[in-house]
Parts: structure tokens; sequence; C-alpha cells
């Protein structure tokens, strides 16, 4: 009998979940990434409007106002074969939400798990709330602790840290401007252009290692600014993980044809002081098709913990034991609260 493989299993794929997740990967659609197909899943029919190509799954769950991400997750077992029909035959797939809310922290365990499943190598790709979001911060918790158990590696990316300097942006062009930034780090490390390129297997050799990564962008005009922007970088990652933790990074600079390779070099041992013990494996990429401003775009990985874990009370009470095997559920909305009376 002749043996047929299954249909494209060397493809990529990347689906997006809720509001941010739909939004964010259609900005990542626009980059021409190598990213073969794409797919967007949504209760809200307006997030699937930013699908051009892609497919798209609506998950109904009729006219409720407040919804929670354990409810999603129920009604989205009904969807069960169109899930597994947009996961099959592919080698690797980003799933991409901002978790907070509850449709993209609903979907994104539930379809990691899946994904593990059918046997696709996963990397998860979330943007955690703002600070100021303090009613988004337990279920935000609860969901990444879910999405790292189903995932091979998570990429962080922190709201606050990536917008810090846009603060007084107003809020139409904020979202679509940090939506932007995180579309361009992330084309610039997959995509193998530039002069020297990190490409979409390196960047899977470097974060999967069991812990998580965490992405961030720093920038300087100054006259060293391949070091400047590349510290810059780092000491955004500070306030979210133990520096120490590290494992290995992917570290990429965008200037103009200026850069020279001493700044290279320098950039790199700035790094190796600041980052890890003493052991970093650094990826290292460069591109002269930017401007002026120098911009480091860093993929700090191998972290055990991060603030964020604090995010979900339970994890602190229980250690680990869990009550069931969806914790949130029954118990979401009022634990929902408990956040807003810390
Ligand atoms: N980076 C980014 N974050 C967003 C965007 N839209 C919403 N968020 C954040 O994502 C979190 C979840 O919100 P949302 O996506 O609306 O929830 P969902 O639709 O229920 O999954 C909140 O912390 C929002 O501040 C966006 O376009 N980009
Ligand atoms: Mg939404």
């Amino acid at each position: 009998m002749q043996y047929l493989p299954p249909p494209n299993t060397d493809k990529v794929l990347a689906v997006g979940f809720g509001t941010a997740g739909c939004r964010v990967l259609s900005h990542l659609e626009k980059t021409n990434i190598s990213i073969d197909n794409y797919a967007y899943m949504s209760c809200e029919k307006q997030d699937l409007k930013c699908s051009s190509a892609g497919k798209s799954l609506f998950i109904d769950i009729g006219f409720r106002g407040k919804s929670t991400p354990s409810h999603i997750r129920g009604v989205a077992q009904k969807y069960m074969r169109e899930i597994r029909r947009i996961l099959s035959g592919s080698r690797l797939v980003f799933l991409v939400a901002g978790l907070g809310g509850s449709t993209g922290s609903g979907l994104i365990p539930l379809v990691a798990e899946v994904a593990k499943e059918e046997g696709v190598l996963t990397i998860s790709i979330i943007t955690m709330p703002f600070g100021f979001e303090k009613s988004k911060h337990f279920y935000a918790g609860v969901s990444l602790k879910n999405v790292r158990k189903n995932s091979d590696a998570v990429i962080i990316i922190d709201n606050d840290i990536i917008s810090s300097d846009k603060e007084q942006m107003p809020i139409s062009r904020f979202y679509s401007l940090v939506n932007e930034r995180i579309s361009f780090a992330l084309s610039r490390i997959v995509e193998s252009s530039g002069e020297l390129s990190v490409g979409l297997n390196s960047m899977v050799d470097t974060i999967t290692n069991n812990g998580y990564t965490i992405l961030s962008i720093g920038t300087s005009s100054s006259i060293n600014k391949a070091e400047e922007a590349t510290v810059k970088a780092v000491e955004s990652v500070y306030s979210i993980v133990e520096p120490e933790e590290a494992s290995s990074a992917i570290l990429y600079l965008v200037g103009d044809k200026s850069i020279a390779a001493n700044e290279l070099n320098t950039s790199t041992s700035r790094l190796n002081t600041m980052l890890g013990k003493g052991a970093l494996e650094v990826h290292q990429g460069f591109s002269t098709s930017g401007g002026e401003t120098m911009t480091a775009i860093l993929l700090a990985s191998g972290f055990k913990t991060t603030k964020f874990d604090d995010y979900d009370p339970l994890e602190k009470i229980l250690h680990n034991r869990q009550i069931d095997s969806d914790m949130e559920c029954g118990i979401d909305d009022a634990l929902s609260n408990l956040v807003q009376i810390e």
C-alpha cells in the first residue's frame, strides 16, 4: 500500500483569539512574515473582521452581558470539530491572545491543549493587561498558568512596558501602535532577511526550554546607540522577572547603514553581564534597513516565574494543589472581585 503523508504537515499556522489576539494577529499578517495560514476565533463578530484571507470561527455565546473565561470554554466544546480541523496538518502553531478579558483568556489554554493532543508544536504569544486594569489581573494570571502548561513556549508581552513611552498618545491610536511594535519585533526575528538573520528555527530553539520568554524593545539615538538600546530593552525585563534565571536570548538590532561591527559586539557583551549567570546563550541578528534611531529587539528566555504569577491569588494559597482540573469554573466571578479588595 502506498504511504500518503497527511496534507500540509509542514505548514505554520497562527491563530488569534478575542479582541486583542485578533488585532495583533492582523498586524502580523500584514508584515508578510513566513506564516502559511491564519485563523481568527472570537465570540464577537467585530473581531473576526480583522481577518483578510484567514479562516474565522465565531463562537456563539448568545446575548449575555458579562461572560467568564470558563463559560466561554464550555461553549467552545461545541466547536471542537472545527477547532481540530483548523489545527490539523500544521507543524507549528502560534496562538495569540491578550489575557485579562474573557474570550482570549478562555480560549487560548483550551486550544493550546488541543494542539498538544494533535502533536503540533505550540508557541503562545500573549499580552498581559495594563497595571491599571486591576479587575483583569485574576483572569490573566489563571489563564497564563494554563497556557504555560499546554504550550511548548510562551512569549509574554507586557502592555505597560511595550507602550511606556507613549502614554500621552490618544487611546484610539494607542493599541494600534502597540500592535505595530509587537508585529514589527516578531516579524524581524522570524523573517530570514537582514544582514544577519535569526529565523524561525533558531527562534523556536531559543524559546522552547520550559521557561517563560519575555519580549521587549529599547531604542536610542545617542552616540552609543546600539548598547544603550540594548540596555533599555534589558532593563524593561527586570521589572517582570529575575534576570539571573535567563538561559538564552535573541538580540536583534535594527539601525541604519552606520552600524559598526564593534557595536554589535559591545551590545552582546553588555547583555551577557545583565542577564543569566554568565552562561547566557545569545543569538544575534541585525538589519541596516531601519532609520537613524537604533532599535534593540530582545527575546529573553528561561524564566521560571514572572510577576504575573502573583496575579492568581489561589496559586499562593494552594501551592500548586488544584481544586479541580478547571479551577476557574464556578468560582471565577467571586474571585475576580478579590483582586479589587486587595
Ligand atoms: N496589545 C493590545 N492589547 C489589547 C488590545 N485590545 C485590548 N487589549 C488588552 O487585552 C486585554 C484583554 O482585552 P480583550 O482582548 O478586549 O478581551 P477579550 O476580547 O475578551 O479576549 C486587556 O488588558 C486590554 O487592555 C490591542 O489591540 N492590543
Ligand atoms: Mg473582546
